[in-house]
C-alpha cells in the first residue's frame, strides 16, 4: 500500500495555523483599526453607528477566520447586520460591510475560540 502524498501537506497547514510564520516584523495597526494578535482582537468590544465599518488588521503571524459567532462558532445571524456578508478574514487587512442593523453582535475566529469581539450598532 502506498502513502498518499496528500496526507503530508496536512501537518503543514496545521502548523501553519498554530505556528507563527517567519519574516519582517509585524505592524502596529493604525488608529481607529482593530488588531487582531494571536489569539484575541486589541478590544474586547466596540460601539458603531449604523452605515459605520468596522476595520481589522492582524498584527499576528496567524491565520485568523472571522465571522459573526462567539467562541469560535460561526453562525448565521437572524438579521443581516451587515451590508456584505463576506466577514472572512483573507487578507492582513479587512474591513466589514455596513452595519445596518441595530443591536449587539459578536465576531469571532473559528482558528482561536478565545477570539470573540463584541460589537454593538446603535442608530
Ligand atoms: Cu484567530
Amino acid at each position: 500500500m502506498t502513502f498518499p502524498k496528500i496526507l503530508l501537506g496536512v501537518p503543514l497547514l496545521v502548523a501553519g495555523m498554530y505556528v507563527p510564520a517567519f519574516g519582517s516584523t509585524v505592524h502596529k495597526p493604525a488608529t481607529g483599526v482593530i488588531g487582531m494578535t494571536h489569539e484575541g482582537y486589541s478590544k474586547k468590544a466596540v460601539t458603531i453607528h449604523s452605515g459605520q465599518r468596522l476595520t481589522f488588521a492582524n498584527n499576528s503571524r496567524f491565520i485568523h477566520i472571522v465571522g459573526v459567532g462567539s467562541g469560535g462558532h460561526l453562525e448565521v445571524p437572524k438579521t443581516e447586520p451587515v451590508s456584505s456578508r463576506l466577514l472572512m478574514e483573507q487578507n492582513d487587512t479587512y474591513t466589514t460591510g455596513q452595519w445596518n442593523t441595530a443591536g449587539t453582535y459578536y465576531l469571532t475566529c473559528s482558528v482561536h475560540p478565545e477570539m470573540t469581539i463584541k460589537v454593538v450598532v446603535k442608530n
